[in-house]
């Protein structure tokens, strides 16, 4: 099927990769449901595009009663959505594990990871009956590189990984797609502002490179989905140039 009128839902559309992503989206051809919790933001996008083509819809990972009722809470032409881009999350902290909030512990559990699931769950029963549809998730080099202080973070985007490559087993048979994106190091987002919670400390993160930017991670999004229907990318990680794995530590003390 044509990507023509198409809807895309893009999950933290408000800042950084979702947004960069529900603008390419548009200029895929689809229509996007742009969601986040920043109504004022979500406004902004859909002003950025012709009218019709992005509707915001305010929508709190977290809250899982709004999250479940989903499809019954969009427009009716809005209903059949054909891709979910699983992009809402967040890192609270670079603390040791003993040192950690555990309230951080759990937002970043329940936007990173059920908030994840819930809204897939919602959405799937739609593009099973259709036999059509494409679930993309954002995961991180976190996910799979341990670095000191990603502790949960890193552990909700292994998740992530784990969670798309058991939905491809269950979808087998099916025309509908999963693929999880794992970037590195990536700038031009509030991602590292939220982390750390400071403005210098996050461009701290930065300074010196040139990190992957939310363009990229849009672009890689519409080259997944836009590969012919037979074709399947599991996973794609990647870094910017200026980054590599470093190996593993030893204490010599
Ligand atoms: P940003 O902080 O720029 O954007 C995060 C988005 O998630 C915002 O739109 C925010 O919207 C939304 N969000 C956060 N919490 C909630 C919630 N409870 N309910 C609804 N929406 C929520 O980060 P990035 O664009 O950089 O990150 C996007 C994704 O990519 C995340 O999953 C992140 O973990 C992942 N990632 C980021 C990397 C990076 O280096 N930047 C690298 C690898 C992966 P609002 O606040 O309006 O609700
Ligand atoms: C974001 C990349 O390296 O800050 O997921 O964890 S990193």
């Amino acid at each position: 099927m044509s990507q023509k009128n198409r809807v895309a839902l893009v999950t933290g559309a408000t800042a950084g990769f979702g947004h960069a992503i529900a603008l390419r989206l548009v200029r895929e051809g689809y229509r996007v449901v742009a969601t986040g919790r920043r109504q004022e933001r979500l406004d902004a996008l859909a002003g950025q595009v012709e009218a019709g083509r992005i509707l915001p819809f305010r929508l709190d990972m977290t809250d899982l009663a709004a999250v479940r009722a989903l499809p019954q809470s969009l427009p009716q032409d809005w209903r059949e959505v054909d891709v979910l881009v699983n992009n809402a999350g967040l890192a609270l902290g670079l603390e040791k594990a003993w040192q950690t909030s555990p309230q951080d512990w759990e937002t970043m559990i329940a936007t990173n990871v059920t908030g994840l699931v819930e809204i897939t769950r919602a959405l799937l029963p739609g593009m099973v009956e259709r036999n059509c549809g494409h679930v993309v998730s954002l995961g991180s080099t976190a996910g799979t590189y341990a670095y000191p202080g990603a502790n949960v973070y890193g552990a909700t985007k292994a998740f992530v990984d784990q969670f798309m490559r058991n939905l491809r087993s269950d979808l087998l048979g099916r025309q509908v797609r999963a693929t999880t994106i794992a970037p590195g190091l990536c700038g031009g987002s509030e991602f590292s502002q939220v982390r750390l919670g400071d403005a210098s400390k996050a461009s701290a993160v930065y300074q010196g490179t040139a990190p992957l930017l939310p363009e990229d991670i849009a672009e890689t999004v519409a080259w997944v989905l836009g590969l012919p229907a037979h074709v399947n990318i599991n996973h794609v990680e990647m870094m910017p140039t200026c980054q590599a794995s470093a190996g593993l530590a030893v204490d010599r003390t």
